[in-house]
């Protein structure tokens, strides 16, 4: 057990397919000890199913877009857990849908390129800003989710692509920033996963079929699979690994072209 008695609080259960319900698993199997998130009502039920299966200290609300509910956060982790704690875990992502459906350069808006880097990104510091004195009390880790969309195009993916990137950059600068702390930040660039997030994305069947296509491991991933990485990034096994993006994507980021691939455009 690599996390026995270590305390987590885990942002973006919103059902079992959850690449974070993967997350709280891994975690919790490791030994660790829970502090789940919920954005509103509607999630509260799901979080409270992962908050029995994994027993969780709490459950708190936390939509990220409210300042106010980052300060509430912070007061009841202090309650919860005086003696700090050992990581944070950012699982969000949210577009308005309109912003993910047609040709990037017409469908994007101010207010949808806003409303994508607020939730996306942003949110991220403004968790780190929330939980960094319980974190530097424990030499404790940051950790985000993160798509290969913001390095290469994907078509849909548009302004998330953006905001991505812009989280990936945050990875990088919050690194540099809470590393004399002890403090350590890292993201995780999961392969496609079919969770409710992707559902109702156009085009998903295509992706995971190319990513398959494209892995040296002949398959995609798995919650478990990014579940088990961040385990090992949000334990002291990685206490040297610092600001960097780790791909948990069976291999497909290194890949330029295949045999299966290329089988297609055979004669
Ligand atoms: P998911 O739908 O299960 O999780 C997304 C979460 O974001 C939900 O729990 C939702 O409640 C939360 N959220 C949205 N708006 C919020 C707000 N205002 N406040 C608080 N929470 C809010 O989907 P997922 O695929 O597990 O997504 C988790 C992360 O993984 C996202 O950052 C996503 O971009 C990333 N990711 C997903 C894939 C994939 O293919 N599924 C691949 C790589 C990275
Ligand atoms: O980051 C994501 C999910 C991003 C996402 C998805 C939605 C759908 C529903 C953000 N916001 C919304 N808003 C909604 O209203 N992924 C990595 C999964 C994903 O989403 C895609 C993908 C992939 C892969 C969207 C288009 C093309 C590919």
């Amino acid at each position: 057990m690599i996390l026995k008695d270590k305390r987590f609080v885990l942002t973006g259960i919103a059902s079992k397919r959850s690449i974070a319900w993967g997350i709280a698993q891994s975690l919790s199997e490791q030994g660790a000890k829970l502090v789940l998130t919920y954005p509103n009502d509607k999630i509260k039920k799901r979080v409270d199913m992962a908050a029995a299966e994994f027993g969780a200290e709490a459950v708190l609300e936390l939509d990220v877009g409210d300042d106010g509910h980052f300060a509430d956060l912070t007061r009841s982790l202090e309650s919860i857990w005086p003696e700090g704690i050992d990581g944070a875990v950012h699982a969000i992502g949210f577009a308005p849908a309109d912003q993910l459906d047609g040709d990037f350069t017409s469908v994007t808006t101010r207010e949808g390129f806003a409303v994508a880097h607020d939730i996306s990104s942003y949110s991220f510091i403004a968790l780190a800003k929330a939980t960094q004195e319980l974190l530097a009390k424990r030499a404790g880790s940051l950790l985000t989710l993160s798509y290969a969309g913001s390095e290469r195009t994907y078509t849909n993916y548009n302004v998330m692509g953006l905001a991505k990137a812009s989280l990936e950059a945050s990875v990088r600068y919050m690194a540099a920033d809470l590393g004399a702390r002890g403090v350590r930040v890292n993201a995780i660039s999961a392969g496609p996963i079919r969770t409710l997030a992707a559902s109702g994305v156009s085009g998903f069947r295509q992706i995971l079929d190319m990513n398959e296509a494209m892995s040296p491991l002949q398959r995609n991933v798995t919650i478990e699979e990014v579940g088990d990485a961040a385990a090992l990034l949000l334990s002291d096994l990685s206490r040297a690994i610092t600001a960097q993006i780790i791909y948990v994507d069976g291999g497909v980021s290194n890949v330029g072209a295949n045999s299966k691939v290329l089988s297609k455009f055979a004669d």
